[in-house]
């Protein structure tokens, strides 16, 4: 255990001396310098369900926090694959069943910007969507009517997976925890949006200098070159709230990261990652995993998805092809709702200044490939240590 442990300070030190050298990083100098506290603080903004890519992707921030290498200051629930109050049920009771009911939960809202999707005529004019999330519903294998949905976290439709969790939800609406966080640290609060993104965009509507007080923000969402996996012109993040993540894109931040559906497509959990996960150190989180998701996928090959956005941030040398864009999303209804569109670098334009760039374009930098082999290595190392 001693000989994990001096590793780990090993990874944490050259995490944080990467930090201030990675493209990412313009936003995080402060941190590392300003104020003498060389650990990040970060907001995790999600439409987690059970043992999806967006509970794997808490439970590395949560080890990485346990271990030092962040400060995660709470969960924020969206709409998404789930709708709030499922996703905040699913958010306390994971965190108690892997010993962090610290880590304090906040709800959002789960309807977009443009209010819900009529998804029954959308099916009609422009096809019915490979994947909705909480539109659809398995059991009747039909678009759900979200007029009946759960009254609050502690009462849901359907009883939840693992139980109600004993902690409760803070009062505090997401919106106000993200704008109270990060004034708080100016500089220093990075957001991971995973989901929706709502939350975010009705925080900036708020007080946009949210955006200059954060150190950055990190999307999963967006095909940025290849077919939406929502509808052939969306991903399904960027697809449930297309203005948000407009509105939100378009914000004035330090540093925008994208981990789009592009890369995700590239990297596959295996049966053999299950194998390396029970070979290694076994605690809660590795437990929990190979009890329930283990057998879920046996045999089969899943996507990662969000669990790529605590990874490149703690670690940016997994970041293999980068490329800085000005970016949007088509917010307009129809066949094109929430299809990403960008601009790459152009003899006539200025990517430094944005100058030549048509408006409401913005800079992002997008990650295309990662290197998958020590993506796993860092996968299993975090989520086993004790
Ligand atoms: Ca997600």
């Amino acid at each position: 255990m001693k000989k994990i442990m001096f590793h780990l300070i090993a990874v944490i030190l050259s995490v944080v001396l990467c930090l201030g050298s990675s493209a990412f990083a313009e936003g995080n100098e402060q941190t590392i310098s300003g104020n003498g506290s060389p650990v990040p603080k970060v907001i995790f903004d999600t439409d987690i369900a059970y043992l999806n890519d967006d509970a794997i992707a808490m439970f590395m921030l949560a080890q990485a926090d346990h271990a030092g290498m962040l400060e995660f200051l709470g969960v924020t629930t969206s709409g998404g694959n789930v709708l709030v109050p499922e996703a905040t049920t699913a958010a306390l009771r994971q965190l108690e069943l892997i010993g962090r009911a610290d880590i304090p939960v906040y709800q959002g809202t789960d309807e977009p910007l443009q209010g819900f999707r009529d998804m029954k005529t959308e099916g009609r004019l422009y096809g019915i969507p490979n994947y909705c999330g909480a539109y659809w519903d398995f059991g009747t294998n039909d678009f759900r009517d979200l007029s009946v949905r759960s009254p609050d976290y502690l009462h849901l439709l359907e009883a939840p997976m693992h139980g109600y969790a004993e902690t409760p939800a803070q009062e505090e609406a997401a919106w106000d925890f993200i704008l109270r966080t990060v004034h708080e640290y100016p500089g220093e609060v990075t957001i991971m949006t995973v989901g929706a993104a709502t939350n975010i965009a009705l925080a900036l509507q708020k007080d946009p200098t949210l955006a200059d007080d954060a150190a950055g923000i990190i999307y999963m969402g967006g095909d940025i070159d290849c077919p939406g996996n929502a509808t052939p012109a969306a991903e399904m993040n960027w697809y449930y709230d297309p203005e948000a993540i407009r509105q939100s894109l378009a914000a004035n931040w330090k540093s925008q990261l994208i981990v789009p559906d592009d890369l995700a497509h590239q990297i596959h959990l295996t049966p053999a990652i299950y194998d390396r996960l029970e070979a290694a150190n076994q605690n809660a989180i590795t437990k929990l995993i190979l009890e329930n998701k283990r057998t879920f996928n046996a045999g089969d090959s899943d996507y990662v998805w969000d669990v790529v956005v605590p990874s490149v941030f703690l670690k940016p040398e997994l970041m293999v092809r980068t490329e800085e864009r000005y970016i949007t999303v088509d917010s307009t209804p129809g066949i094109n709702s929430g299809r990403a569109v960008s601009w790459h670098q152009h003899w006539l334009n200025n990517m430094e200044t944005g100058e030549g760039f048509p408006e409401g374009f913005n800079k992002a930098l997008i990650v295309f490939s990662i290197d998958e082999e020590s993506f796993w290595d860092f996968y299993i190392e975090l989520l086993s240590i004790e």
